[in-house]
């Protein structure tokens, strides 16, 4: 049955069809399925559509439909996984956003959803912010951790720009920056000076938890993590 479920949405987001993968999240979060699973399985389909995208098995209208279908069907398992994280104190505040350039959305609002059903207070900024945007939401909601995701390697070093106007504005110690997204690597993140780095959105509430001190299950983290913290 969960299998069934699980293959039908990735079905479903490879098909672009977006009512079906919103019925199809609906009845995986009434039937008592984990949403975690379902955003796997969504991912897993979207990261297909990408490969024959690239290889030219496929178009860019059948990659804006997949991602149309993954958007349709997300805001029912953030809202599943937020009530499963309500009335919990907040273990921090994070600023999200996407870099500026850069209009994938999809990952970063994973993270953000699982920072959220995690019990961190978040402020997405959404896509393509400026580096004194983000520099100005760290400041106003006196953020505790930045988490920006780039896609485009032509966009990725804003992420380090962002880390100068933070040393420029006397705020770098005051944040911790963690960077993710298909266009970084943990030598990328090293190199522009974040303080983590993770490949994944699992392993982003991994770091936010590590940075706040809380204790980290480490079995999440499957590669990056805090920078320097490793051999
Ligand atoms: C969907 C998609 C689109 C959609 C985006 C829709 C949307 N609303 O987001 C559309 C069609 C609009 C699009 C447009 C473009 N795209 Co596009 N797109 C993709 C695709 C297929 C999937 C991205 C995605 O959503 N993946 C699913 C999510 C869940 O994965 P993710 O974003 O990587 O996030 C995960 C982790 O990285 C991590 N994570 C993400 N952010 C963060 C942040 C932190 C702090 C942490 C810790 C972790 C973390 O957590 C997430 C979950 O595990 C990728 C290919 C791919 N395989 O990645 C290309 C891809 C990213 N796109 C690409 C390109 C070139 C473009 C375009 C320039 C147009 C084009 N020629 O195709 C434009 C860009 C316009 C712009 N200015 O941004 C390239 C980038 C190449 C590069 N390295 O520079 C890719 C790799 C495809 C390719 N090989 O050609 N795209």
């Amino acid at each position: 049955m969960e299998t069934e479920v699980l293959d039908a949405i990735g079905s479903a987001i490879a098909g672009c069809n977006s009512r079906e993968a919103a019925e199809l999240a609906r009845k995986a979060v009434d039937t008592g399925l984990d949403p975690l699973r379902v955003f796997e399985a969504m991912t897993a389909a979207m990261t297909e559509v990408g490969r024959r995208f690239e290889v030219g098995e496929c178009w860019l209208p059948d990659l804006v439909g997949a991602a149309d279908a993954m958007q349709a069907a997300t805001p029912i398992l953030d809202d599943e996984i937020k009530r499963k994280g309500v009335a919990r104190q907040s273990l921090g505040t994070v600023v999200a956003g996407t870099v500026q350039g850069d209009i994938h959305t999809i990952g970063i609002q994973m993270v953000c959803t699982l920072l959220v059903g995690a019990g961190f207070t978040v402020y997405n900024l959404g896509i393509s912010v400026a580096p004194e945007d983000f520099v100005a939401a760290v400041r106003e909601h006196e953020a505790n951790i930045l988490a920006m995701s780039a896609l485009l390697t032509v966009s990725a070093r804003e992420q380090e720009k962002v880390i100068e106007l933070l040393k420029a504005q006397g705020m770098r110690e005051s944040v911790k920056v963690m960077v993710g997204g298909g266009a970084i690597t943990e030598d990328f993140a090293t190199r522009i000076g974040a303080d983590g780095y993770e490949p994944s959105a699992v392993g982003a509430v991994a770091l936010a938890h590590h940075f706040a001190g809380q204790q980290q299950d480490a079995g999440q983290t499957s590669s990056g993590g805090p920078i320097g913290s490793r051999p």
